[in-house]
């Protein structure tokens, strides 16, 4: 069935036991959610890519392989923002030349920037590039929220064409919806999909979606044929399956039900947690009872 809304996972990063970047396992992890989650694009490079914990080098060694790997298959966003602005810009017209239609840059946090200073790091981003970039909203991790009106005065720039919502904030969605409706939504919080869903996003992008992809497209499409209580019941399990992931210590538990599932996956990225015996039978557990 052809869905108007996509389904992106939000790409993670496979690395070796001694915190190197895995490029085969990243290549592993690109085929499975082309050949067997069918998904109709890839976030790289953002939270759950542990990007914030590489270097410039390990960031364009992943945005190179990515886009060889999916070869035209699929989209391809790239997250490029940084606190260091250079970077940002670099990476930008990396990807740019790589052939990544889409970017996206989180807000930038720790400082508490004022919003004209955000500004002028969206703006700066895109200015040499050509390309279009959507914002990445994250008020949990970042501390920054913007308000309609700001996302309003970014959108004067028609380089910005959207925003990665990653906010339980359905009030805020809704304005955002109604007042843009020519802008791409789309929906972060996995376990929030089915309200996002209401609220007309264009689609999700999500951690979990790596492994949970059919049952949330199934959901997406029970949504679209007006099947409400059949898009309640899958979202009730995907979010049985998300709260026992947290539980476990989600990253590590992707990459280790990943493997369950014969994914290659790695490790994470210390200070992300390395799996002890007890993540490892959660993880098989999980597995098991939502995926098997
Ligand atoms: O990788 C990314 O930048 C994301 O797409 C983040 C995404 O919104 C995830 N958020 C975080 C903080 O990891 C969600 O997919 C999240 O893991 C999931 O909803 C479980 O809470």
């Amino acid at each position: 069935e052809q869905l108007m809304k996509k389904l992106y996972s939000a790409l993670m990063t496979a690395f070796n036991e001694d915190n190197t970047v895995d490029l085969q396992g990243v290549r592993a992890m690109v085929r499975y959610n082309i050949d067997v989650n069918h998904i109709d694009g890839l976030y790289v490079g953002g939270s759950t890519g542990e990007a914030f914990m590489l270097n410039t080098v390990e960031k364009k060694a992943i945005f190179k392989t990515v886009i060889e790997e999916a070869n035209g298959a699929i989209d391809l966003i790239a997250q490029v923002g940084s606190l260091n602005l250079e970077e940002a810009k670099e990476l930008a017209q990396y990807v740019t030349d790589l052939g990544y239609k889409t970017i996206s840059a989180v807000t930038p946090f720790y400082y508490n920037f004022s919003f004209a200073q955000i500004k002028h790091y969206y703006n700066e981003i895109v200015k040499d590039v050509d390309n279009q970039l959507i914002i990445y909203s994250i008020p949990a991790l970042t501390g920054v929220s913007l308000s309609i009106d700001q996302f309003a005065e970014l959108f004067e720039n028609p380089k910005i064409i959207g925003i990665k919502y990653t906010n339980a904030d359905f009030y805020l969605l809704e304005r955002v919806r109604n007042r843009f409706p020519d802008k791409l939504i789309l929906s972060g919080f996995d376990e929030m999909l089915l309200p996002a869903l209401a609220l007309n996003v264009d689609g999700a992008i999500g951690s979990t979606y790596n492994l949970n992809a059919k049952r949330a497209k199934a959901e997406m499409v029970a949504f679209d044929a007006g099947d409400i209580q059949k898009a309640r019941d899958l979202q009730q399990v995907s979010n049985d399956l998300i709260t026992d992931l947290i539980q476990n210590d989600i990253y590590p538990s992707l990459k280790l039900v990943l493997q369950e599932l014969g994914v290659p996956a790695g490790f994470c990225k210390e200070p992300m947690s390395h799996p002890n015996p007890d993540m490892i039978a959660g993880a098989k557990a999980i597995y098991t009872k939502y995926l098997k």
